[in-house]
């Protein structure tokens, strides 16, 4: 039984193909900066989109076309999706897959029957994975679909509410170490506020602490080794989530302890969200060595919500790459197209072309991004840039050897600095369309 039978393998082509299924810059093996394109890019595809989307908004119902559903979120269904899912994974070529538990598995009518259920679908996710070599980049739980987690679930106002989202983070990860899961990803869906008059944010942060504390002694507890991943977001659903950017989210994490516990997953859609450029969140988390992985997509300017659309601006990923090359890649995270086709996009074959257009642009940007590195002219300006740190009082002043009395001294004597020269800002902007 095939349910994408018009498409067959997704094969590199190369740039002068005018095939629309099949890569003209992502080729898995080919060498770039000493590792092959499918160990630096590890491209990932989400189950939520791509098999559980629906393309209802708030307007209008669903509108996707897609023949396996029998518009059921049984047990049964919940399997034959795992055909499905693993079907178009192994023709698109990429080597992960990720999931929340809710969208694999479906909720029983008790927190026992739902962990049985997952069980049963993690068997054949593990059979599917094993079959076909495609892994599992990382794990995570919805709290935030079921109305139990209206308030929150680490931050919620209710005790109870807080010990069920515990048992479910318990159980996917679990089911994460279970599948090999590289890593386990915490996006906050609910854990924020819509109205500080009836919160107690001091109280929600340190249960939140005290959540990711225990999260991480019952992965030791069960020897999973994999990566935890915060990942930031300003706002959506609530007003404020706590996680708002990369600097609150490792505020956090130094504020509680989890240094050697939490890195981040940086999505573009989030960053733009909160007002930054993902090139930003993403050599802020870098500098740091908290950038673990990120959640490949784009928003669209006109319009202020998640629209999670697939990434198709090669200066974007340029941007991308340029930070992940200089900190030597992602792994053991990966890119992971937290992505949905547009609802007008409905019938399967889009879902192909939206996956190949992502990693192919990636691939792109990667290219670029190995070039301008490579030929250093970049670089240079920006060495050049700093060079009065590099010797006489910017030297010292790195080594901590002045005080502001001896900075005092030696500006009297100078009598005025000079701040040349030209940020080249126009110059830099040209160099980089040279590679584009
Ligand atoms: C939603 C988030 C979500 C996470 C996983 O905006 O991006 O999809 O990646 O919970
Ligand atoms: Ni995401
Ligand atoms: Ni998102």
């Amino acid at each position: 039984m095939s349910y994408f039978p018009e498409v067959s393998k997704i094969e590199f082509e190369g740039p002068d193909s005018r095939n629309p299924l099949a890569y003209k810059y992502y080729n898995a093996s080919e060498t770039l900066c000493g590792k092959s394109m499918e160990e630096l890019l590890r491209f990932s595809v989400c189950y939520w989109h791509t098999f559980r989307g629906t393309g209802v908004d708030p307007f209008g119902a669903p509108t996707m076309d897609r023949p396996w559903e029998d518009g059921t979120d049984s047990v049964d269904m919940a399997l034959k999706r795992v055909d499905v899912a693993f079907e178009f994974i192994e023709k698109l070529g990429a080597p992960f897959y990720c999931w929340h538990d809710r969208d694999v598995a479906p909720e029983g009518s008790s927190l026992k029957e739902t962990n049985e259920i997952l069980d049963r679908v993690a068997a054949k996710l593990k059979a599917e994975q094993e079959r076909t070599g495609i892994k599992l980049l990382w794990g995570t739980a919805n709290m935030f679909s079921n109305p139990r987690f209206m308030h929150g679930a680490a931050t919620s106002c209710n005790a109870d509410v807080f010990a069920y989202g515990a048992a479910q983070v318990k159980k996917a990860i679990e089911v994460t170490h279970e599948l090999g899961g590289e890593n386990y990803v915490f996006w906050g869906g609910r854990e924020g506020y819509h109205n500080l008059f009836n919160t107690d944010m001091k109280r929600e942060l340190d249960h939140l602490a005290s959540f990711m504390h225990m999260a991480h002694e019952h992965a030791k507890s069960i020897g999973f080794t994999g990566q935890f991943l915060f990942e930031p977001k300003p706002k959506e659903p609530t007003k404020h989530q706590y996680d708002f950017d990369a600097a609150a989210c490792l505020n956090f994490i130094r504020s509680n302890g989890l240094e050697d516990v939490v890195k981040l997953n940086i999505e573009t859609n989030h960053a733009t969200l909160a007002g930054h450029t993902m090139m930003h969140e993403l050599e802020y988390s870098s500098m740091q060595g908290y950038l673990g992985s990120i959640d490949a997509n784009t928003g669209d300017l006109l319009l202020g919500w998640d629209t999670d659309q697939f990434p198709t601006d090669i200066y974007l990923t340029t941007q991308c790459m340029l930070v992940i090359l200089k900190q030597g890649g992602l792994a053991p995270g990966g890119i992971n197209f937290d992505a949905k086709v547009r609802r007008e996009s409905f019938e399967p074959i889009d879902l192909f072309y939206a996956h190949i257009g992502g990693m192919d642009t990636f691939a792109r940007g990667a290219k670029i991004a190995a070039k301008i590195i490579e030929e250093g002219r970049l670089a240079e300006i920006v060495t050049n840039r700093y060079s009065s740190w590099d010797s006489g009082i910017g030297a010292k002043i790195e080594a901590g050897e002045v005080n502001f009395a001896d900075l005092e001294t030696y500006m009297l004597k100078k009598g005025e600095a000079d701040p040349s020269g030209s940020g080249r800002q126009e110059l830099i902007e040209n160099l980089i369309n040279e590679y584009i």
